[in-house]
């Protein structure tokens, strides 16, 4: 503890460009590493954390962490509306996202990804996030999530999961007003959308802009959430979660408790407690 180093190459280093700092974790030898069409996919076994898969040389997944960013990606959502049945999740291409919502009694999920390989390669390598992949209530398509809203019928989901990478190339266009005023279109009345909406340390200035940008397209109610992500840039992270028409704090509250499913980080008393929100961000909102 405590000791001054220098890294050698037995390490994975994420740098948190502007920030002055980054994330290292020791690795035990590297799986795979192929360019898809889109990015850079690597795996490596790491000697604390299980498996790491990065996107273009940034953390997404880790076997140790990546329940906590999974469960409220998906759970606070599913529980604050009233009876969800069509979810549709954009990006998630792991599929850690789409094995929670199908612990929930929804009769349809379609997960929109950009790159088949992901999901290829999250199938090889965290086997335990894809287990739900088969499962009848799910459709995988392989195509870009902007466009497929853009062309989805009105009204036709419940809910709306947004699980992209960082908003740059493709993915910035999921923080865009363009983007929010078709997924306000094609929610079901009493619908909701939940994006990741990086950390609140470091890009405070993004949340209040999503906050602006989902509000200008009409949604009644936007809320961030909080949550420890101790491989994501500074350790800390956010979803932000938008009603059509209805308030976002309320959930169901008895549901949480009486759920046939387990979960190993969420429950109702850290539900309310992610909405709750730092002064800096407040004062800003
Ligand atoms: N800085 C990393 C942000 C990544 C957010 N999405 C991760 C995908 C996990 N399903």
């Amino acid at each position: 503890m405590g000791i001054n180093m220098t890294l050698d190459n037995t390490w994975f280093t994420e740098q948190w460009e502007g920030q002055g700092s980054a994330i290292s974790l020791k690795i035990k030898s590297k799986l795979h590493d192929e360019q898809s069409p889109y990015q850079r996919i690597e795996i490596y076994e790491t000697e604390a954390f299980g498996r790491l898969m990065t996107l273009d040389g940034l953390v997404m997944v880790t076997d140790r962490d990546n329940f906590i960013y999974h469960e409220m990606m998906s759970h606070p959502a599913l529980f604050t509306h009233a009876d969800p049945k069509d979810v549709l999740i954009i990006g998630g291409g792991d599929c850690g996202t789409l094995h929670e919502v199908l612990k929930h009694p929804v009769e349809r999920v379609t997960q929109v990804e950009l790159d088949e390989r992901v999901t290829r390669v999250a199938e090889q390598f965290f086997p335990e996030l894809c287990v739900s992949n088969k499962d009848p209530r799910a459709q995988l398509r392989f195509s870009d999530g902007i466009a497929w809203v853009k062309d989805a019928p009105a009204e036709s989901y419940d809910v709306i999961i947004v699980d992209g990478t960082d908003p740059i190339g493709p993915a910035a266009g999921l923080f865009s007003e363009v983007f929010y005023r078709d997924c306000w279109r094609v929610l079901k009345p009493g619908g909701i959308i939940v994006g990741q909406s990086e950390s609140p340390l470091f890009h405070a200035d993004l949340i209040i802009a999503m906050h602006r940008a989902l509000r200008a397209v009409g949604f009644a109610d936007v809320r961030t959430l909080h949550f420890p992500q101790c491989t994501y840039p500074s350790g800390w992270w956010s979803a932000t979660l938008a009603g059509k028409n209805g308030g976002v704090v309320n959930f169901r509250e008895q549901a949480t408790s009486s759920k046939s499913f387990r979960t190993r980080y969420y429950n109702a008393a850290l539900h309310k407690g992610a909405l709750a929100l730092p002064e800096f961000l407040i004062n800003n909102m």
